[in-house]
């Protein structure tokens, strides 16, 4: 009998629940904790760490999982990590459903670096207008260049100060081409800096800064340990054995 543990928290997840519940399928949809008010499932939920790979672990047993998917997010990369481990220990079947990275298109100004570090890096001395789309938790390492401005997003409120000056949209997305247009116009956005997330939503500022011509400091996926992934829902139901009303 099958019961699957959804690691969650994108809109790729949400999908699949949505198809799972529908399917009638015994599943879990799990969160990490991340923000206040996660989207709703229609699935049971959990929220939090489980407690590194031997709490996965246990979870898996506990819980009597008999198939793990991996919907987080790209950037995900300890818990898709501890994903990869507790499957392996446990000789529980594992999957990704993992997007495709955003390619650059001719029109695209991009400047490709490996982590945040070479992101603070490759912005110039002279005073530029940043607008940093990576969340909440990667953005100290920018207080090492203040001569900026610099707009940030974040899902959520910060809970304490920020690292550094910097202008603040608190905004969970997805997000559209127009809305993007107009805030980067607004706040006069000269340089923008964007982690390589792949997905509709997420993409509309890649868009936009093509139309305004910008060029987007893009930082590239952290290296993950081999895994089955595909990049469609219709795949994953297959792969638990049940045809899905996608059409696939
Ligand atoms: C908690 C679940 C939906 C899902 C929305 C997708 C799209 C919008 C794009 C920008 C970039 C960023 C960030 C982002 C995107 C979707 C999707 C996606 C980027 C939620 C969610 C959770 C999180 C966690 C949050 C991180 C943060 C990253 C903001 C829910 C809304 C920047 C990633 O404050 C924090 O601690 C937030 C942390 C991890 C990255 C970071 O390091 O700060 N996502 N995002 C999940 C959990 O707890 O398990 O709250 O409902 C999901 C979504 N975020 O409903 O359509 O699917 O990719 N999320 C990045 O660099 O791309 C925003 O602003 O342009
Ligand atoms: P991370 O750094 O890879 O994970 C750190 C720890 O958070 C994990 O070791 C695990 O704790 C816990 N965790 C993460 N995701 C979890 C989940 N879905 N269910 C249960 N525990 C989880 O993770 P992250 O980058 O902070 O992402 C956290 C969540 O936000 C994920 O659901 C991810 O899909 C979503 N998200 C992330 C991004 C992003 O840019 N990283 C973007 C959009 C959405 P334990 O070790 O205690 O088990």
């Amino acid at each position: 009998m099958t019961r699957a543990l959804i690691l969650g928290g994108t809109a790729d997840a949400s999908l699949l629940a949505a198809e799972i519940a529908r399917a009638g399928i015994d599943a879990v949809y799990s969160y990490g904790g991340r923000t206040r008010a996660p989207a709703d499932q229609p699935l049971p939920t959990r929220n939090g760490g489980f407690g590194g790979v031997s709490g996965l672990a246990d979870y898996i047993r506990r819980e009597g999982i008999t198939h793990v998917i991996d919907a987080t997010h790209p950037f995900a990369a300890e818990m898709r990590r501890n994903a990869v481990a507790a499957c392996a220990e446990t000789g529980t079947p594992l999957i990704a459903l993992e997007r495709a990275p955003w390619t650059r298109v001719s029109a695209d100004n991009w400047i490709e670096v490996a982590d945040v570090n070479a992101a603070v890096a490759a912005l110039p001395d002279a005073r530029a207008n940043v607008f940093l789309a990576i969340g909440r938790q990667h953005i100290a390492p920018f207080a090492t260049k203040p001569q900026h401005v610099y707009t940030l997003r974040f899902v959520d409120p910060p809970e304490g100060p920020l690292p550094f000056a910097a202008e603040l949209i608190v905004s969970r997305g997805p997000f559209t081409l127009e809305a993007e247009l107009e805030m980067m116009r607004k706040r006069s956005i000269t340089r923008i800096v964007a982690r390589n997330s792949g997905g509709d939503g997420a993409r509309a500022k890649i868009d936009a800064a093509r139309v305004l011509g910008l060029p987007v400091i893009m930082i590239a996926r952290p290296q993950l340990p081999e895994r089955l992934r595909v990049e469609g829902v219709a795949e994953i139901m297959q792969w638990l054995g049940h045809r899905t009303c996608l059409g696939a």
